[in-house]
């Protein structure tokens, strides 16, 4: 098969035809009218609501850019699947198992498997097109990989190690992949569970942490020039880590942290010191691992910068369930008074958080997902009431990448009756996880090529620095500091389908269908 990354097509499969929106050689230009309601309280207590609009322009730059994608963690499961995954992909790989032959595809992944309503035709019927259609995004076939591991194992043994793919599939990339190697990366042994320091063999030299962050910055330049890209996005597929201790004076301010890394303070993980170098070399940072990154000194160097990040935590199987099932029971009037999840698996995921400080961030962020559902609905619940809601994660190694969850949802129902809904759900984590790292990337470079304007700015600017606009992939949005948190899953897809459609000049979706329900 031919190595990953080539130069990247432009597809464009609709033009809009408003006063509104415009189309040069290089961009679409677009005038949005931003409707919202804004409901005050006066002092008797009735509500006072009043439709706002505001007016957006939007400037979308459609050149594709050759990007490259460097993981931290590149040879995990995650990591060497979504390689051999894209491989499989460019080059059309199929494969046999004893249910007979396979394809490559993206299922899983938003913007490549997934469409949304463009329109409807003169009938009235639904018009759909492929999500990745809407605007021109980067083709995950045309992705330049790279990236660290702390393990020196090639991403061949590493495809083998991780025990998710056929091996007829493994066995037709092997060779490819047995010629990509990780970068050295920083170990810092505090930060992961003891048990992984078996595989700690392909690491930077000395402790001195900023010499890492300057070698982090150099190896992302050094890959843009070898693989000759015009963008670079890096995400942290790594090990979870302990949560770092929010310290005055350390990484509480952008010049803190910054002064802390140049003292190697022990308090600084290897997550912010890779956050801190991508933000330093202006490109996109995400994390897919629940530990807290992002601390004050991050971000409020990031917005310094103003360079995108996002994170946290991949939003892959058990907890993008419970962030639909729970919207759902609640929308639906029922009322979860106790979620019970638990779940086992075997890969080394599982295994680095067999170890109480690295499973105490999963914990936070597989626990946080209900909250803006249950604040939702003051019929069912009172202030400050939450159902009683508890994460089991228990390492077998027996059953691999496999994971298994068991959910028990227990509801409060009409007069005083419980209805009890358990779920079992069995899968290969990594292929559950894969796809979402394509959207991430995909999405965040569609953002750094979008930008806006409002009524008194002279200018266009990009977005804020936090891409909330991934909430959908992560279990724990990270969001601008004093802005709500959205967790429910639909309302998630929903923000992203229709901030692609401002961005055409298009209205937000609505399944009103109001032409056949009148006369
Ligand atoms: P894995 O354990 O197979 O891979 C992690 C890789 O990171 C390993 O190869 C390890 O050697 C490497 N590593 C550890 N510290 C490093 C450092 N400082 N620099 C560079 N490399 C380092 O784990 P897997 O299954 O690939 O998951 C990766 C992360 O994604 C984990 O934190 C996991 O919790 C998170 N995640 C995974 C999901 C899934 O469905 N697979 C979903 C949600 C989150
Ligand atoms: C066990 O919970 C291991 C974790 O890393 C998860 O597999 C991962 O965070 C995915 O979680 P979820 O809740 O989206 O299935």
């Amino acid at each position: 098969p031919a190595p990953v990354g080539v130069a990247p097509s432009t597809p464009s499969l609709f033009k809009v035809h408003a006063p509104n929106v415009q189309y040069t050689d290089d961009h679409i230009l677009a005038e949005y009218t931003y409707t919202n309601t804004l409901v005050t309280k006066a002092e008797d207590g009735s509500l006072n609501v009043e439709p706002k609009n505001s007016v957006y322009h939007f400037k979308t730059d459609t050149r594709i850019p050759k990007l490259g994608l460097m993981m931290v963690g590149w040879g995990g499961n995650n990591g060497s699947t979504v390689t051999a995954s894209i491989l499989a992909n460019k080059n059309n790989i199929s494969w046999r198992s004893k249910r007979g032959v396979h394809h490559p595809n993206y299922f899983g992944s938003v913007t490549q498997a997934s469409t949304v309503k463009l329109g409807v035709d003169a009938e009235g019927n639904d018009v759909y097109i492929p999500f990745s259609k809407v605007l021109p995004m980067v083709e995950p076939n045309d992705l330049v990989l790279g990236g660290w591991d702390i393990s020196s194992k090639n991403l061949g043994e590493s495809m083998e190690r991780a025990q998710v793919l056929e091996y007829d599939l493994q066995r037709q990339v092997r060779s490819e992949m047995d010629k990509l190697t990780p970068l050295p990366s920083i170990y810092y042994p505090d930060f992961i569970a003891a048990n992984q320091s078996d595989r700690a063999d392909n690491l930077m030299a000395g402790d001195d942490k900023q010499a890492h962050l300057e070698q982090i910055r150099k190896d992302i330049r050094d890959f843009k020039a070898a693989n000759q890209l015009d963008k670079v996005i890096v995400i942290w597929t790594a090990n979870t880590e302990r949560y770092s201790e929010i310290i005055e004076g350390v990484n509480d301010t952008a010049d803190n942290i910054l002064a802390a890394v140049k003292a190697s303070h022990d308090e600084v993980s290897p997550s912010s010191v890779f956050a801190l170098a991508c933000i330093q070399e202006h490109v996109p940072f995400i994390n897919g691992s629940p530990q807290n990154t992002f601390v004050p000194g991050v971000m409020e160097l990031a917005e310094r910068e103003q360079t995108y990040i996002g994170g946290d935590d991949f939003k892959s199987g058990q907890t993008k369930f419970k962030s639909a099932i729970v919207d759902f029971l609640v929308n639906a009037g029922i009322k979860p008074v106790g979620i019970t999840s638990y779940n086992h698996l075997g890969n080394n995921d599982g295994k680095n958080l067999s170890s109480h400080k690295q499973f105490r961030s999963k914990e936070i962020s597989k626990s946080t997902v209900v909250d803006d559902m249950v604040a939702a609905n003051k019929i069912l619940y009172a202030e400050n009431e939450h159902p009683d809601h508890t994460v089991v994660i228990k390492y077998v190694p027996c059953v691999g990448d496999s994971k298994r969850a068991l959910d028990e949802y227990e509801c409060d129902i009409f007069m005083g009756g419980r209805q009890s809904i358990s779920i079992y759900n069995i899968c290969e984590d990594s292929l559950l996880a894969t796809p979402l790292i394509i959207d991430l990337i995909t999405v965040t470079e569609l953002m750094t090529r979008v930008e806006y304007k409002t009524g008194d700015m002279t200018k266009f600017s990009p977005f804020h620095s936090v891409l909330s606009i991934l909430s959908y992939m992560l279990k724990a949005p990270l969001v601008t500091p004093g802005t709500p948190v959205v967790n429910a899953l639909a309302k998630q897809r929903t923000a992203m389908e229709n901030i692609f459609r401002a961005c055409v000049g298009l209205a937000p979706t609505n399944d009103m269908m109001l032409e056949h329900k009148v006369w």
